[in-house]
């Protein structure tokens, strides 16, 4: 398999935790990408020219990362992050989503951060900062489980991960203290420990 890789990239930090967490990393060859010039061999196998973006064995391409992860988790044998059904599997994928979403907010504060100053840019910022901060509450609610990894734990961890990596200053461990001792315990997954974003 091939995979479209960005080494500050969330989504490709949740592709790449996913791959090591079930055995799958040595059969994964990446190729280290600037989605942002639109080079030609992504847009072959992208055309909304965004990574990650994984070549299967078989040639097909594949995106988003909720999709890859979840033909990763079709791949081999080892323990599934995607749990097959009952409360566990809701928790897990709603988990994934809402991470997802914290991860698209705060990829777009950062872009929009590289921008001059202007009442709207700083409009835009504001806007989904509030969307990330709301996310980290719902989370300190109920932060993912612990004991037996999933797509959910490994998606936010990813997220939190890349807000210490572009937001230090924010501090989101303030007023999140059982998330944050959660994210401590986490970040112990192999995955998750081998996959921490440059710098
Ligand atoms: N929903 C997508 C989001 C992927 C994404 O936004 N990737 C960013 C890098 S963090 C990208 O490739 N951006 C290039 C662009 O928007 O042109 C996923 O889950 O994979």
């Amino acid at each position: 398999m091939k995979l479209f890789y960005s080494a500050t990239s969330p989504f490709v930090r949740k592709v790449v935790a996913c791959a090591i967490t079930r055995g799958l990393d040595s059969r994964i060859e990446r190729m280290t990408t600037d989605p942002h010039s639109s080079p030609g061999g992504l847009l072959a196998a992208n055309p909304l020219s965004k990574v990650p973006c994984l070549l299967t064995e078989d040639g097909v391409a594949l995106y988003d990362s909720p999709l890859i992860c979840e033909y990763l988790d079709s791949v081999g044998d080892a323990p599934p992050l995607f749990p097959d059904h009952g409360a566990a599997r809701w928790q897990a994928l709603r988990n994934q989503a809402l991470a997802d979403g914290i991860m698209e907010a705060a990829v777009l504060a950062r872009m929009e951060s590289a921008r001059p100053e202007e009442a709207a840019r700083t409009t835009a910022i504001a806007r989904q900062k509030a969307a990330v901060q709301r996310g980290i509450e719902a989370l300190e609610g109920s932060p993912p489980p612990v004991g037996t990894p999933d797509i959910g734990g490994i998606t936010v961890a990813c997220a939190l991960g890349y807000l210490d990596f572009r937001f230090a200053g924010d501090k989101w461990r303030d007023h999140t203290p059982r998330l944050a001792h959660w994210f401590e315990t986490f970040s112990r997954l192999d995955g998750i420990a081998q996959t921490a974003p440059p710098g």
